[in-house]
């Protein structure tokens, strides 16, 4: 693959954490790195051991494959390969390899002596997987209150976990993560439409940023500006993957009945008498 000319002026040594010079290369467009090697290695053992516990259940339908935690009365113990083993080691090279990758993030951004701010937004994803299958699962004390991994399956555990609490959408953080998530889709759709209608005009003539500050404050009398509509969008996006994590911790481990019942403290106020 040619080399681009911005990559020739920025393919720079240095900034890595482990390994010093001698991960320090690229494989065509790519970075390798200690934390590339490690990503690979992660990602292929936890992909193979997927391969293998479908192979093991006669699935060989991708759509229908289904890696499943151990059974809640196993506990946090280490369990039989195929009662739930499979999916323990799956979770250990999840998080290897999530980890890796991003610290691989972190190192190309000390080559590049930019701010930390990708590594850290994907860190709240790492950390979206980590409340969902360790955290929570030991709180509740058991890894059988993981998710599975399987396309159709998780998605029957997200049902199943919902109506566990009879109404989901009753739960507080809930509420908020979701507000969070739409509010995140406002705002890019804002921002993408204002970026395409002033550097892609119907005259041809592309247009500059006081055009864009300028649309905002015609028609709500403010404009967040063109470094802040970037602050607002990975605030609204990283805050949305936060409150997801708290809904769910505070689902089991502090709140087991129905969401909806949590609202009798509303009711229960004095304030009624
Ligand atoms: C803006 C601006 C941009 C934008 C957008 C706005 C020139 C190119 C979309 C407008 C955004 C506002 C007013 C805040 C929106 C807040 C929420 C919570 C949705 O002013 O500067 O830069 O893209």
């Amino acid at each position: 693959m040619a080399m681009l000319n911005f990559e020739r002026k920025y393919r720079v040594r240095g900034g890595t954490l482990i390994g010093g010079d001698l991960f320090d290369f690229w494989v065509g467009p790519f970075f390798v790195g200690f934390f590339g090697i490690t990503t690979i290695f992660f990602a292929f053992l936890g992909t193979a051991m997927i391969m293998w516990g479908a192979a093991h259940n006669g699935v060989f339908n991708f759509w229908q494959i289904n890696i499943a935690p151990p059974d809640i009365a196993l506990g946090l113990a280490p369990a039989p390969m195929h009662e739930g083993g499979i999916w323990q080691i799956v979770t250990i090279c999840a998080l290897g390899a999530f980890g890796s990758w991003l610290m691989r993030e972190v190192e190309i951004c000390r080559k590049l002596g930019i701010g930390f701010h990708v590594p850290i937004a994907y860190g709240f994803a790492v950390f979206a997987y980590f409340t969902l299958n360790v955290i929570r699962p030991i709180m509740m004390g058991a890894w059988g209150h993981g998710f599975p991994y399987g396309i159709m399956s998780h998605l029957d555990w997200v049902s199943n976990t919902g109506y566990q609490y009879l109404h989901f959408h009753y739960n507080p953080a809930h509420m908020i993560a979701v507000s969070l998530f739409f509010t995140t889709t406002l705002a890019l759709g804002l921002h993408g439409a204002l970026i395409l209608s002033s550097t892609n005009p119907s005259d041809g003539v592309v247009k500059t940023p006081e055009h864009e500050d300028t649309f905002f404050r015609d028609i709500i009398g403010y404009s967040v500006g063109t470094l802040g509509i970037h602050r607002v969008g990975l605030f609204l996006a990283l805050a949305a993957v936060f409150w997801s994590a708290v809904c769910i911790i505070i689902s089991g481990p502090f709140w087991t009945k129905g969401w909806p019942e949590w609202w009798t403290w509303w009711l229960n106020m004095p304030i009624w008498n």
